[in-house]
C-alpha cells in the first residue's frame, strides 16, 4: 500500500509492541500518533527503580535488527547460555541451551528497551501523548476519550483507526468487544508468581553464575533467576494458589522465609530484603487469553499480549509481540486496504499464537519438574545426538523456539512428533547403548522435512 501522508493510525500503548511497531510504520510513511496511560520512562521514576527483565531471543533479535535497535539493545544485555538447575541436594548443573554461545538468550532491561524504542519512534516522526489512559471508545462517530491519572481529566480525540498494544488488560479490547463480541477468553493458571532481587555482592559483582538462567525445580512450583548487567538478579517464585505450600499458605514475609529455608535453603541467604518485598507486591496472576476476532474491519486490531497473552513459561510473550509487529508491518505494505493487512495479519498470526500459547504452559512442567528427572535427561541426550546426525531435519524443540524463526505453529507440530520418536526410543532404557539409529532415521526422513533455517 502506498500510504500518503495523510494516512494516520493511533496505536494505544507505548510498550514493548507499540513502540517497536511505530518505529516501523514511521518510517513506512504512516502518520503514526501513540497514546500511553503512564508517564514518559524517559524522565519518571518508571517502575519504581526496580530492574524488570527480560530474555530475548532470536524472533525479538530479528525484530530489533529491522528496526536498527539492535546493537544497542544488545550493548547492555547478559547472555545466558542455559538453565542453572539448582537441585534440593547438591551443586548446580548447567543445561545449555543451545550447541555453542552462538546459541543463547539475553537477559535486558525492559526500561531500557523501552526507552530506547520510544526514542527511536520519535526520532521516526512518530508523536507520543504520555499520561493518556484510553478509557473509552466511540468508534461510529471516530472518538475515543482517554483520561490523564493524574487529575482524573478527560481528553477526547479524533481517530481514524485504532492499534491496540495496550497489554494484556487491554481498553481497547474491552471497547471492541463492547460494539462487537470478540468471544473473549481467559485461562487463568491456578498458579501466581512473586518478584524478589538478589542485590551484588559489595564489590559489584554477581552473587552467583551471572551467564544463566537459574531454575529451582521442585516439581509442582519452581523459581527463577535472570540476570541484570549491574550485578544483580530478578528472582521469580511461582507458586500454586492453593494447597501446600501455595499463596494461600504463605502471607507473612516471615512464612515465605521459613519456605525459602525448606525448599530454596542456597537462594534464601542471597535475598536480603524478601521478607519486606513479599508484604510489599502481591502475587501477579498468570494466564492465557484467547479470542475469536483480532481486528474490527479497518477500524482496529489488537497486537501483542492484548491479543494473545500467554504464560511467561517460553519467556516468548515479548518475542511473539515483536514478531507480530514485523508480520503487520508487512500486511500494512501488501495489501491495498486497512481490512485486508488486519484480515491478513490475523490469518497469518493466529494459529502462531496458538501454538506459543499452548507450548508456554507446557514447558512449566519442564522448567519445574521434568529438567531434573533421568529420563528426561536421557531424551535430551538423544535429542542432542539425533540433531548432531541430522542437523536440518531434528531440530530440538527449544532451538526451533528460541534460535530459529520457525513459525510456531510448524515448531508445535514437529515438536509433537519429536517427542514421540524420544520417548519411544528411550523407554525402557537408561543409556543410549541400544537405540535403533537405523529405524530412527527411517522415522525422521519420513515424518521430518528439512526444516528452513537449521544447520
Ligand atoms: P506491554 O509491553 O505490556 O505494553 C502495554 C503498554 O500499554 C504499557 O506501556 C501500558 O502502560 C500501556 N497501557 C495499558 N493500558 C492502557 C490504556 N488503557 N491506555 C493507554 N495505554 C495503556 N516476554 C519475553 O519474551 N521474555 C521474557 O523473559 C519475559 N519476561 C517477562 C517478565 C515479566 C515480569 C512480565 C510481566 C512479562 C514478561 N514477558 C516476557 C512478557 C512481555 O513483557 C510481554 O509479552 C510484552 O511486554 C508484550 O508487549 P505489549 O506491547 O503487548 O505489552
Ligand atoms: N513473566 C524465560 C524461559 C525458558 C527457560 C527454560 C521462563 C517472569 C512473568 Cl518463567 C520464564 C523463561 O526453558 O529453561 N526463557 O525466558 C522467562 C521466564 O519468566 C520471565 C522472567 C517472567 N515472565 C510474569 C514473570
Amino acid at each position: 500500500m502506498i500510504a500518503t501522508p495523510s494516512r494516520s493510525l493511533s496505536i494505544i500503548g507505548a510498550g514493548l509492541a507499540g513502540s517497536l511497531l511505530a518505529i516501523l510504520l514511521s518510517r513506512q510513511g504512516w502518520q503514526i500518533t501513540l497514546y500511553e496511560r503512564r508517564g514518559d520512562p524517559r524522565v519518571s521514576d518508571y517502575e519504581s527503580g526496580r530492574s524488570i527483565n527480560l530474555a530475548l531471543a532470536e524472533r525479538g533479535r530479528h525484530a530489533l535488527r529491522q528496526a536498527g535497535v539492535e546493537d544497542a539493545v544488545m550493548a547492555k544485555a547478559v547472555m545466558m547460555r542455559g538453565r542453572m538447575i539448582h537441585p534440593r541436594d547438591g551443586a548446580p548443573q548447567l543445561q545449555r541451551y543451545g550447541r555453542d554461545d552462538s546459541e543463547v538468550i539475553w537477559s535486558i532491561h525492559r526500561k531500557d528497551l523501552n526507552t530506547t524504542l520510544l526514542q527511536l519512534a520519535e526520532d521516526a516522526g512518530a508523536t507520543v501523548h504520555f499520561h493518556r489512559r484510553l478509557h473509552t471508545v466511540d468508534f461510529d462517530a471516530g472518538y475515543a476519550r482517554f483520561i490523564d491519572d493524574r487529575d482524573d481529566q478527560p481528553h477526547d480525540i479524533r481517530f481514524d483507526t485504532l492499534i491496540g498494544a495496550d497489554g494484556a488488560g487491554s481498553a481497547l479490547r474491552a471497547a471492541m468487544n463492547r460494539k462487537q463480541p470478540l468471544d473473549e477468553r481467559i485461562d487463568f493458571l491456578d498458579h501466581s508468581y512473586k518478584e524478589l532481587e538478589i542485590p551484588p555482592t559489595d564489590d559489584g559483582g554477581f552473587r552467583i553464575e551471572a551467564n544463566a538462567l537459574h531454575i529451582w525445580p521442585r516439581g509442582h512450583y519452581m523459581c527463577i533467576a535472570l540476570p541484570n548487567d549491574e550485578g544483580t538478579f530478578t528472582v521469580t517464585l511461582f507458586l500454586p494458589n492453593e494447597g501446600d505450600p501455595s499463596f494461600a499458605t504463605t502471607n507473612s514475609g516471615a512464612e515465605a522465609e521459613a519456605l525459602f529455608a525448606r525448599d530454596f535453603p542456597d537462594a534464601l541467604p542471597l535475598i536480603p530484603n524478601l521478607r519486606r518485598d513479599w508484604e510489599q507486591h502481591p502475587p501477579g496472576l498468570l494466564g492465557t487469553l484467547h479470542l475469536k476476532h483480532w481486528h474490527m474491519k479497518g477500524r482496529a486490531v489488537l497486537i501483542g499480549d492484548a491479543a494473545h497473552a500467554m504464560v511467561p513459561f517460553h519467556g516468548q510473550g515479548m518475542n511473539c509481540a515483536f514478531e507480530d509487529c514485523i508480520a503487520l508491518a508487512g500486511h500494512l505494505l501488501e495489501q491495498d486496504s486497512l481490512g485486508k493487512a488486519f484480515a491478513a495479519f490475523e490469518v497469518d498470526r493466529k494459529p502462531n499464537a496458538e501454538a506459543i500459547q499452548q507450548m508456554a504452559l507446557e514447558n512449566y512442567l519442564e522448567m519445574r519438574d521434568r529438567v531434573a528427572d533421568p529420563q528426561f535427561l536421557l531424551q535430551r541426550e538423544l535429542e542432542q545426538a539425533l540433531q548432531a546426525r541430522w542437523p536440518t531435519r531434528f531440530v530440538p524443540h527449544y532451538t526451533m523456539v528460541t534460535f530459529l524463526r520457525t513459525p510456531y505453529a510448524v515448531a508445535l507440530a514437529r515438536t509433537e512428533l519429536q517427542r514421540r520418536m524420544l520417548e519411544e526410543a528411550t523407554a525402557g532404557h537408561d543409556t543410549l547403548a541400544h537405540i535403533d539409529w537405523a529405524a530412527l532415521e527411517q522415522l525422521i526422513h519420513e515424518q521430518l522435512p528439512v526444516l528452513e533455517g537449521a544447520h
